[in-house]
């Protein structure tokens, strides 16, 4: 039986508030930042006993990623740089969870459970994105850590995919990159460069890309990275951090769900190609305005259609038998999920809300292409697509069209980061996939057209109360609301509509799809609606939005 006496010791630097419940979610704990000390200490513990347990290097995050400034959040990541297993995902909770005085018995359980060798070394690395808490709180991830005697690296200020990566390059004796910031802008640049190494230089209004920051993490690592691209592709970067404030009224995660540009950007030019990260810059989409004014938003669905488009052309011209598919959520499009199936013949396949469910998922192909609408995806090739390309890239026997393709499917293997989705890595290798085509923003949008859509929240009392089934598209309880959401969706052409309680914020999210606008926008409010009758809305009634 193990000994947890120093731990409870250094513990009260870090008390828990009495009676306070959290919960590990989709992307592990976010709260308000005050509430948040005692969980990033108990984090740094079990990153120990995980690091311990899996003999690797263990990641800590601390973000809040597209939330408000105010929030924060922590998650660990596991030795590829792939989210922590489920069963950690439980212990997490209970050791959030647990009274102080029951804190050692906790950690010993999960101990015995889990038969880590307290004697084996531990190593963690850790990252923090901008918000004001997440300095404090890297500290008390850190104090955690020193607790049960861990070895720790603190990145400091990276972005969430950059502190995967260096887990990745970690526990890979560093054959996936070096595991420093520099490494992840060698690694990214060259790929970069030696895609577009064919390509001529664009005039300038086509290698300008306008890049909304989101006051976040992002704006900083891409004005690191820019000395990089030997000015094949030039960043305006906006809402670097310095006036406005993270995530307001800018970023990915307002640009989608709002349909709208985001503050900073409001007087781009028609056509100017320009794109949002979320706060720790793991999301992006892109956006312009055309010549009437209006607004058109290439979200993580086009993101993955262009990346599949290219990778399938590739993958055939190298002959290769390799399976492709893509991988989405009950959130993409419609229009997106006929094109690529119907129109691409590829297959795709739909999982839970959540990046694990659509990574593990991808993993079951040769190449898994996953985006959710949002913007967060990025593309996996399993070991042996991999060691097929790279073999065939070096194979001079071969015609030169097959080894070229192969050469370019390389690099597109280092390009793309293959432990998360990455905004910057997801950016270069959108940027180089537009210039390899000579494709404008609008060509690459009018591959298909979106069906309108609109998301909406409700705040109901107890948002656990919402049971689906069936990769989130279904209500099995409360009884009643699926019969009520599929009497209102009946009334509409075209039309797609659940609902489902989030994992990351304390509200019900709302989906609907129609063939205008504004059936989308009456659907969702009528959606709304009823949620906000049969599963105990609190606050006013949901009103029409125009
Ligand atoms: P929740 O809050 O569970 O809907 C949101 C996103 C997820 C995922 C997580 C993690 C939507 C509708 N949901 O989850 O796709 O990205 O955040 O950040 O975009
Ligand atoms: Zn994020």
């Amino acid at each position: 039986m193990a000994c947890f006496h120093e731990v409870a010791l250094v513990s009260g630097r870090h008390p828990k508030p009495v009676g306070l419940v959290l919960q590990y979610g989709t992307a592990g704990f976010r709260a308000r930042a005050e509430q948040l000390d005692h969980v990033m200490y108990r984090m740094g513990l079990l990153a120990v006993l995980r690091s311990k347990k899996t003999k690797s290097t263990i990641g800590v995050m601390v973000t809040a990623s597209h939330n408000p400034e105010e929030d924060n959040g922590v998650k660990l990541v596991d030795p590829l740089g792939e989210m922590l297993a489920p069963a950690w995902e439980a212990y997490a909770t209970q050791l959030a969870n647990a009274e102080e005085q029951d804190l050692k018995s906790v950690l010993t359980s999960i101990l015995d459970n889990e038969s880590v060798n307290l004697q084996k070394v531990a190593r963690v690395v850790l990252g923090r994105d901008t918000r004001p808490s997440s300095l404090n709180l890297a500290q008390a991830v850190i104090d955690g850590v020193s607790a049960l005697d861990g070895t720790y690296q603190d990145y400091g200020l990276v972005s969430t995919p950059q502190l995967h990566y260096m887990v990745c390059c970690w526990n890979t004796m560093e054959h996936y990159g070096t595991a420093t910031v520099e490494g992840y802008y060698q690694k990214l640049s060259q790929a970069f460069l030696a895609m577009t190494k064919q390509t001529p230089y664009h005039p300038e209004e086509l290698r300008q890309l306008n890049v909304d920051g989101a006051n976040g993490i992002g704006a900083l690592k891409l004005q690191e990275l820019e000395p990089y691209l030997e000015k094949k592709l030039q960043l305006k970067v906006h809402n670097n951090g310095v006036n406005g404030k993270l995530n307001y009224l800018c970023g990915a995660d307002f640009v989608k769900v709002q349909q709208k540009l985001p503050h900073g950007l409001l007087h781009i030019k028609t056509n100017e190609r320009s794109c949002s990260f979320d706060g720790d810059a793991d999301r992006i989409v892109y956006y312009y305005i055309d010549e009437s004014g209006c607004f058109h938003l290439l979200d993580g669905d086009k993101i993955a259609t262009l990346i599949t488009i290219f990778l399938q052309e590739l993958l055939v011209k190298t002959d290769l038998d390799l399976q492709i598919a893509v991988i989405q959520t009950a959130y993409a499009n419609g229009s997106s999920t006929r094109y690529i199936t119907e129109v691409m013949k590829v297959p795709v396949h739909c999982v839970n809300t959540g990046v694990k469910y659509l990574h593990h998922k991808a993993q079951e192909f040769d190449v898994g292409v996953y985006f959710e609408a949002n913007g967060h995806g990025t593309v996996l090739f399993s070991k042996t697509a991999e060691n097929k390309i790279r073999q065939l890239a070096q194979d001079n026997n071969q015609l030169v069209e097959r080894i070229n393709a192969a050469k370019m499917l390389e690099n597109t293997i280092d390009l793309i980061n293959q432990t998360v989705g990455d905004a910057i890595s997801d950016l270069l290798t959108i940027e180089a996939i537009l210039s390899i085509k000579g494709f404008t923003i609008q060509q690459w949008d009018s591959i298909y057209t979106d069906l309108p859509n609109r998301q909406l929240k409700v705040k109901v009392s107890d948002r656990q109360i919402i049971v689906t089934v069936d990769a989130g598209k279904r209500v099995v309880s409360p009884a009643g609301l699926q019969q009520n959401i599929d009497a209102l969706v009946k009334k509409y052409n075209l039309s797609r509509a659940f609902v489902r309680p989030s994992g990351t914020e304390d509200v019900v999210r709302i989906y609907a799809e129609a063939e205008t606008q504004s059936n989308a926008d009456t659907l969702a409010h009528e959606v709304s609606l009823v949620v906000y009758k049969l599963a105990g809305g609190v606050g006013e009634e949901p009103k029409l939005l125009h």
